[in-house]
């Protein structure tokens, strides 16, 4: 067999090409035609996900902690930054949001002091990441979720997490460059990866 494991933006699954048959030796130890059917692999493709701690986490000194909850996950950081970029960056990010009562002082709090901006990619990035934050709303929020452990307020729930793989794509492109984003190999990967 042949693996191609490169991980590419968007990501492509894994595919294995057989190479037995045009090998007689393999074909003669194996006794039988090697088949023709298309070797499906079993591993879903990677995603980016984008996670923003918002200014409460940043002035919090939340950083390092949340930080630390995605990098023991498993998941790999392909871009990091500390911005405070102003409400109309918010007004673009949370757009979806700006028919709810609460969208004004929703932009007002983000846009209050610095956010740490990052990418995480991995298998299933982007529902695991929700998971890791927990609900919108603190209260609601599991024990051990980065929400449940860290804040009250659903006005004060310092972080943010792409909700679906086409808001990630959105989410990323607007927070960053290409060039911002680093494609690297972790030595790491067969340890997390089967
Ligand atoms: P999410 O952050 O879990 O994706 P959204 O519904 O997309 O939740 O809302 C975006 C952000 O808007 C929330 O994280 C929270 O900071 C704020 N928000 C949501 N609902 C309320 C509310 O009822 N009052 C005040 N702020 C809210
Ligand atoms: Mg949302």
């Amino acid at each position: 067999m042949v693996c191609k494991t490169g991980v590419k933006y968007p990501s492509e699954p894994i595919v294995f090409q057989s190479s037995a048959d045009s090998d007689p030796e393999v074909y003669r130890i194996r006794g039988f035609k090697p088949s023709k059917t298309a070797f499906v692999p079993k591993t879903p493709a990677r995603e980016r996900t984008y996670i923003m701690i918002k200014p409460d986490g940043v002035q919090r000194g939340l950083i390092g902690t949340i930080m630390e909850r995605f990098e023991t996950k498993g998941f790999k950081l392909v871009g990091m930054k500390l911005a405070q970029p102003g409400k109309a960056m918010f007004e673009k990010h949370y757009a979806d949001l700006s028919g709810k009562g609460f969208f004004k002082g929703l932009v007002e709090y983000a846009a209050s002091g610095p956010v740490c901006c990052m990418v995480w990619e991995g298998t299933n990035a982007v529902k695991t990441g929700r998971k890791m934050l927990g609900a919108t709303k603190p209260f609601d929020s599991e024990p051990g979720t980065i929400r449940g452990d860290f804040c009250i307020d659903v006005g004060r729930n310092v972080i943010h997490g792409s909700d679906s793989v086409e808001s990630a794509n959105h989410e990323i492109n607007l927070w960053f460059k290409p060039e911002e984003l680093v494609d690297w190999e972790s030595h790491s990967e067969s340890w997390v990866y089967e």
